[in-house]
């Protein structure tokens, strides 16, 4: 099974060959048995363990917790002082328990339940390529005005992304940063839009600014290099669009480089202030931070992550970057009181966990000021693994649902997009509806370069289309049982939030 374990941590694409079971994000557990017995073979008394250490932000507080890092065994790997978050590497399993005892120390936790290691092997991918037969139609001349592959691009019509583009195609003095597992930016439909100064490794919690840093580290890495192209791929004459094909697209890489690809918080947090402190104005959040999918506040270490991640959220909310995030591929219901969490933690041994998801959080997606996503498929129906929840979905976008198909020469309903080595295929997920947010967020700015993060929010809101609960009971993948109960009216509901995202109505 040790096939899957790439995919599990493409946390929030779905990808197109698993079995049901698997694609709704839950794993058999033998899917993990594999990693789990590695991690433990491999724990060893000088394993180092990172941590995170949330602060007051005033000048005395800082250096004197500082010091006490030092006194209790901790070494800093970086301090974002203005937010008051420390990561630290000890040896010391009992750090976190002393260092919340300092004086000015408000939260602190083990970001992770496994030691940081090395970089580890990859595994093979799980992405869809598109045959010889579709990769030879990108040398054919397209039609004019369309890119070659734009036919089998039912996404871009759904929210009138196709007029949108010939209208206006968003502004150059916009930047989408894809925060994810590494963005291709020598794929020839990504090169023309990227920007590599506001590109960045922040694997380690420090942000690595090296030339070509924010790149896949292989072709199993591609999940980043699919969401830029869905953002931002040129209308140049070859391949796909993008949503918003005159914006910039920039890297930010939060992915290990091993086969789990996982996302640590303070990976995350180091992105958010990179991109606040470059002038990006929008980031895609594509996934949850790992190990825990849903972080609770009665947990020491899970509160230490919520706390960091939503301070540097904050933090670039502040200066001006608005943050969109995936509500995740469980078809779970996010309102709910009680739903069952059973692979976390993922980077160590997964417990069955029933949590309240009003008290254990999805981060980032349930951080207050992030726009959440959910996902639709051709039909404009929430897709079948979409998550939702009335209150916490804010607007949806085209995701893809392979029960959804499309009248396109490839009959394909997930999302086609680019792919690492200059290559294309097919994803479906939440995690290909929030680059569409992402993208019609980037356009509302061309057009009103002043909007702040909130009034760009309002706006993606006012401008969205709602389909309205289904008045049928809902069946997603048609198999005869119901999956989930829609809540709400036609302005607000639990499936679309205020609606699916609209490109034409961002420009006009
Ligand atoms: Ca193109
Ligand atoms: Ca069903």
């Amino acid at each position: 099974m040790a096939h899957l374990r790439p995919r599990r941590r493409l946390a929030l694409a779905v990808p197109v060959a698993l079995s049901l079971t698997a694609s709704l994000g839950f794993l058999p557990a033998a899917a993990q048995a594999a990693p789990r017995a590695e991690s433990a073979s491999q724990a060893a008394a000088a394993d180092t363990y990172a941590y995170l250490v949330n602060t007051k932000t005033d000048p005395y507080t800082i250096k004197s917790v500082k010091a006490a890092i030092k006194a209790a065994g901790g070494s800093v790997v970086v301090s974002y002082d203005r937010i008051g978050v420390i990561v630290v590497h000890s040896t010391d399993l009992d750090f976190a328990k002393k260092i919340r005892k300092v004086r000015g120390v408000q939260s602190a936790g083990a970001s992770r339940t496994s030691p940081v290691q090395a970089a580890g092997t990859t595994d093979e991918g799980a992405v869809q390529y598109l045959s010889k037969a579709g990769s030879a139609k990108l040398a054919k001349s397209a039609t004019a005005g369309e890119e070659p592959l734009e036919a089998d691009q039912w996404d871009l019509r759904a929210i009138g992304a196709d007029k949108a583009a010939a209208i206006d195609p968003g502004s150059k003095k916009v930047t989408v940063a894809v925060i994810d597992v590494g963005v291709d930016d020598t794929h020839p439909d990504i090169a023309p839009n990227f920007s590599p100064s506001q590109s960045a490794n922040c694997v380690s919690g420090k942000a690595d600014t090296t030339y070509g840093s924010w790149r896949p580290v292989d072709a199993d890495h591609y999940h980043g290099t699919h969401v830029a192209g869905e953002i931002a791929a040129a209308r140049n004459g070859i391949g796909v669009a993008g949503v918003a094909p005159g914006v910039k697209v920039a890297g930010i890489t939060v992915a290990q480089p091993d086969a789990n690809q996982l996302f640590f918080p303070e990976s995350v947090v180091c992105a958010f202030v990179f991109a606040a402190d470059h002038g990006v104005e929008i980031t895609n959040n594509s996934y949850y931070v790992d190990p825990w999918q849903y972080n609770c506040m009665d947990d020491p270490d899970q509160r230490a992550i919520v706390d960091a991640v939503n301070r540097a959220q904050l933090y670039a909310q502040h200066k001006g970057t608005l943050n969109v995030a995936a509500a995740g591929n469980s078809n779970d219901d996010l309102d709910s009181d009680a739903l069952v969490d059973a692979s976390s933690p993922d980077d160590s041994t997964p417990v069955n966990r029933t949590v309240d998801p009003h008290e254990c959080f999805d981060v980032p997606t349930q951080l207050p000021g992030v726009v959440t996503v959910s996902a639709t498929g051709v039909k404009g129906a929430k897709s079948y693994y979409s998550s939702y929840g009335y209150g916490v979905v804010d607007v949806a976008a085209p995701g893809g649902d392979k029960y959804q198909i499309p009248d396109t020469p490839s009959k394909n309903g997930r999302i086609l997009s680019t792919l690492p080595n200059n290559q294309y295929g097919y994803l479906q997920g939440t995690s290909m509806a929030t680059p569409h947010v992402a993208a019609v967020a980037a356009l509302l700015k061309s057009t009103h370069p002043w909007a702040t993060p909130s009034q760009l929010q309002a706006l993606l809101k006012a401008e969205a289309v709602n389909p309205g609960c289904p008045t049928d009971p809902y069946d997603g993948n048609g198999d005869g049982v119901v999956d989930a109960t829609c809540v709400g009216g036609k302005r607000v509901n639990g499936f679309y939030g205020f609606g699916i995202v609209s490109a034409l109505r961002a420009v006009k």
